[in-house]
């Protein structure tokens, strides 16, 4: 490796979620997912936690972009793309379609059989997520979701027959998708699709947040020691999602507060990737009376299943002003407790935050703090993108942003030595926004037909952008 130049090896691809894509939602014998049961959404307007049958709602994620059936055509793009790899989720309710089964759904495993043989036909790695935001509809309604300590079992289960079912087809995984999302309680749809809680209808919502959290680690590190039984070789990351979170002003307390919003972020770092409870939330824990039930050998079990890599997700950047501490903005993404807004940086149609020197600094910051590898899973800018009368679909501004932040993070690892193993940016092709429940805020190189009416005709084609990221991979990052 040249020292200007990203490793030979660097897995450039792109990522999706299988209830954001697949469809297929009662095919297949799939079971009902809790994004089966999510509407869809209106511009400014929240998803509704439903229970799949409110008269007058739409449901997007049966449906989604049927890559269910399109899969072979999708991934011919995603060949012609260069991608080296592709991320995706298993939904596990095609596995194991209500969750506390004993034995699994052959159709579902044949399914992603299917799917990673199609990919690993043309050489691209498959980069599986066991659980992206979606658990089965059954172990909400019967079990409680996560805050129930059966349902480490159950997905202990699943995970074990899927990482033996394809421990010859897929190399690298990831437990719990922006595990950290759930700490951000106070807003509904991301509590419930990482742990099948509805807190705020909880008596103590963020003692239950706690204890659901504390579930998937002990189930995220079972999942990371018997992976690495079951085939040495496999890379198994945890997932975050990670907001920069900048003191406003150089104000000491400004800074202060900066530092103890981090941890919101650190906390899933820390036990995921060290192993064990940091000090200051077993301090936090103690001063609010909170008590996490855990099991004699737990600690033990955090300690033995230390993920091997960061994988994470990079859309923007926050500000926090101590002053502020206690204004919510009720924001999906930027809800953090005295976030206010930066005037250094432009945001989205969504208020997201454009910020790419903060990849760079989060690559820094979190591959200072562990010292393991990382993989940038997720980065894009949504935007509703305009069809020309000649099909055209110009998406300079889609280009620009994803330029921005590959510069940041080649400088990251050409010259501060960052260890990254790739880059999958999001939603490569159109799908169901997860926030929004709508089409039309999209990310992908390739463009489908489908609107937020539900019309369309699912056609796919190739914006401007395909062939500047092809130009990208073929270069290996030179030629941005
Ligand atoms: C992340 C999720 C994805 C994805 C992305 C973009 O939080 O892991 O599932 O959807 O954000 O968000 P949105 O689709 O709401 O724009």
């Amino acid at each position: 490796m040249s020292e200007q130049q990203l490793p030979q090896d660097f897995l450039w691809g792109g990522a999706v979620a299988a209830h954001q894509v697949e469809g297929g939602w009662d095919q297949g014998g799939k079971g009902i997912s809790i994004c089966d049961v999510l509407s869809g959404g209106a511009h400014g307007v929240d998803r509704v936690i439903t229970d799949g049958v409110l008269p007058g709602y739409s449901y997007p994620n049966h449906q989604a972009v049927d890559f269910y059936s399109n899969y072979k055509q999708d991934i011919a793009l995603f060949a012609e793309m260069g991608f080296k790899c592709f991320r995706t989720s298993i939904a596990w309710t095609r596995i194991f379609p209500d969750g506390d089964e004993q034995q699994p759904n052959e159709a579902g495993l044949q399914f992603y059989d299917d799917l990673f043989d199609e990919l690993l036909k043309y050489n691209i790695e498959p980069v599986i997520t066991l659980s992206h935001f979606e658990m089965p509809y059954h172990l909400v309604k019967e079990y409680g979701g996560w805050l129930n300590r059966k349902v480490v079992d159950f997905f202990v289960h699943y995970s074990e027959v899927v990482m033996k079912r394809y421990q010859a087809k897929v190399k690298y995984w990831m437990t719990f998708n922006e595990i950290n999302n759930q700490r951000n309680w106070q807003y509904p749809l991301f509590g419930y699709c990482c742990s099948g809680v509805i807190f705020n209808q909880h008596p103590n919502p963020e003692q239950a947040m706690y204890q659901t959290l504390h579930h998937q680690f002990v189930a995220s590190a079972k999942v990371v020691k018997l992976g690495h039984q079951i085939n040495p070789q496999f890379k198994i990351g945890c997932m975050l999602a990670l907001v920069p979170l900048y003191p406003w002003s150089c104000h000491p307390d400004d800074v202060m507060f900066a530092q103890e919003a981090m941890r919101e972020r650190h906390l899933f770092g820390d036990v995921q990737l060290r192993g064990y409870y940091p000090s200051y939330i077993l301090s936090e824990w103690a001063r609010k009376g909170y008590q996490i039930e855990m099991e004699a050998d737990d600690q033990q079990t955090l300690l033995e299943g230390c993920a091997d890599y960061l994988g994470f997700s990079y859309y923007m950047s926050n500000a926090v002003q101590a002053a502020a501490r206690d204004n919510a903005t009720g924001d999906a993404i930027a809800g953090f407790n005295g976030s206010v807004k930066n005037p250094h940086v432009q945001a989205s149609e969504w208020g997201w935050q454009i910020d790419p020197v903060g990849l760079r600094y989060t690559l820094n910051a979190f591959y200072e703090r562990y010292q393991k590898p990382m993989f940038i899973v997720e980065n894009g800018f949504g935007a509703v993108d305009r069809v020309e009368a000649n099909g055209e679909i110009n998406d300079d501004y889609r280009i620009a942003y994803l330029q921005a932040h590959i510069a940041q993070m080649k400088k990251a690892v050409i010259e501060d030595g960052v260890d990254l193993m790739g880059y999958t940016p999001w939603g490569c092709i159109d799908c169901v926004s997860f926030t929004t429940g709508q089409y039309s805020k999209r990310y992908g190189f390739i463009y489908v037909d489908k609107h937020d009416d539900g019309s369309g005709s699912l056609a796919r084609s190739r914006k401007k952008s395909f062939a500047w990221y092809k130009a990208v991979i073929a270069s290996n990052g030179e030629k941005i």
